[in-house]
């Protein structure tokens, strides 16, 4: 197929080659995506348990979702892509960006990863206590007490992931605008509707990076990338990994 040769080609020859991924490519590990089908936000609303004002509102049911996200996604293992990006992650130059919060990446061993949405696996103080604000890890399944309490004010504990509404750290944002100057900015598994890491693709391609995505369907980002190639990233990235270079 040309297409995959031509990728394969420039991912190849790229001296900084930036990879953001998003929920699509936890999807063949068995973790829900947020829109895809059968995505969370068909079945939930974000408003209801993804914002600061939810949670401060209801922090029992909040907890419960997460609580039961995380049960899921303890049962879940990286797939054939988490592998290949975990193997293209030891290149020189490449950067990892992910949106997603289960740490699949980082059981497949990926160099240098930076998680915009943070982490299922750490909790912060929802109160913003001194100590409580840097997160810290809880991987318990399931948590012993509900909800959560900080270990350091005792007030309430939240999942240390990014709410909508809420801004990204400042250190991540600028990682990864940094990371959008590069040869080739490839984005796999994502619906790159949500900024600001939507926004990073297009700051590649205004940087003459070439630009290219890998998913399931047409997303707000394939008509503007150089490449789109349709299909399942467990699919595509082996054969982008082990394509003969011409
Ligand atoms: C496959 C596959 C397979 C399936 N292989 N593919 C500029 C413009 C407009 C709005 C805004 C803007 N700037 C900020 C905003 C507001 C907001 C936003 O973007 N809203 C839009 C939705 C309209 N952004 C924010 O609020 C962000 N904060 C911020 O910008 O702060 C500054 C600010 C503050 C206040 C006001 C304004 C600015 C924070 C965003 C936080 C997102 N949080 C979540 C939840 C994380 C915690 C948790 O997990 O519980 O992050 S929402 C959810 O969406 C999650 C994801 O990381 C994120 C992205 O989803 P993703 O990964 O793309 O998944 P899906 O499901 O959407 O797509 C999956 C794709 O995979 C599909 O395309 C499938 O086809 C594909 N697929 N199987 C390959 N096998």
């Amino acid at each position: 197929m040309k297409e995959l040769q031509t990728l394969t080609d420039r991912i190849s020859k790229a001296r900084r080659l930036t990879i953001l991924t998003g929920a699509g490519l936890s999807a063949a590990s068995g973790v829900p995506t947020f829109r895809a089908q059968d995505g969370l936000w068909r079945q939930y609303r974000p408003e209801d348990l993804a914002t600061p004002e939810a949670f401060a509102r209801d922090p029992s049911v909040v907890w419960e979702w997460y609580a039961w996200r995380r049960g899921k996604i303890a049962a879940c293992k990286p797939n054939t892509a988490h592998h290949v990006v975990a193997a293209w992650s030891q290149m020189p130059g490449c950067r990892v960006i992910t949106q997603n919060v289960d740490d699949l990446h980082v059981r497949a061993g990926t160099r240098d990863l930076l998680r915009m949405h943070g982490s299922i696996w750490e909790l912060s103080c929802f109160e913003r206590c001194p100590a409580g604000v840097q997160s810290w890890r809880d991987e318990r399944v399931p948590l012993p007490d509900m909800p959560p309490r900080c270990p350091h004010c005792g007030g309430l504990a939240r999942p240390a992931v990014v709410w909508f509404g809420e801004s990204l750290r400042a250190g991540d944002v600028e990682a990864a605008a940094q990371a959008a100057a590069c040869d080739v900015f490839l984005t796999i598994g994502t619906s790159a509707v949500v900024y600001p890491a939507a926004g990073l693709v297009h700051e590649a391609r205004r940087q003459g990076a070439f630009t290219a995505e890998v998913n399931l369907e047409e997303t707000a980002a394939s008509s503007m990338v150089d490449l789109a190639i349709q299909g399942g990233a467990e699919q595509i990235l082996p054969l982008l990994y082990s394509f003969p270079i011409a």
